[in-house]
């Protein structure tokens, strides 16, 4: 787990373009996004079932919007499991399956069903290659379903992607 050296990525924030926030301000916007998300559709696509695997070789989770860009999650834990903090590694690319490098992504979770959202902040802390991201301090507190938002910032936009699945 990360040292000094680890590049720390700003904190979660839902309006990336809004990048003057404070700190406690993001965190408030966490909070409150946390509380909208479920109510706030224009922000999320339709969505299908992601897969959930065991297999190393195969995403534990994945989504590909509408526009073609696509997020796969190999965890650490692998299957998920509550209460235990892990990461995540996300590998993503775009509608022509080339990696998407260079993006500031960060993530955004809850329960939509329950009006939380996760007891951790996870963070985006390392790009170990082309197109791939390690989201660092997961962790799911309890069964039911959970949604996971990654909110994907390059030079051409910013796209973000819903996966939901239960745990
Ligand atoms: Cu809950």
């Amino acid at each position: 787990m990360g040292g000094d050296s680890v590049r720390r990525l700003r904190p979660v924030c839902y309006h990336y373009r809004m990048s003057t926030y404070t700190p406690t301000l993001s965190i408030l916007s966490l909070l409150l996004v946390s509380f909208l998300a479920p109510i706030a559709p224009s922000g999320f696509g339709p969505f299908t079932q992601p897969l959930i695997h065991a297999n190393e070789e195969t995403a534990d989770l994945q989504q590909t919007a509408t526009s073609g860009t696509s997020v796969r999650v190999y965890s650490s834990l692998s299957p998920l499991q509550i209460n235990q903090l892990h990461s995540w590694r996300l590998a993503i690319t775009d509608a022509q399956g080339n990696p998407v490098s260079g993006a500031d992504v960060s993530v955004v979770g809850g329960m939509p069903e329950h009006d939380h959202g996760l007891p951790t902040q996870p963070l985006v802390t390392d790009s170990p290659a082309p197109g791939h991201y390690t989201l660092q301090g997961v962790r799911f507190h309890m069964p039911g379903k959970w949604q996971m938002e990654f909110v994907i910032a390059t030079e051409s936009g910013t796209e973000t992607l819903l996966i939901e699945f239960e745990l």
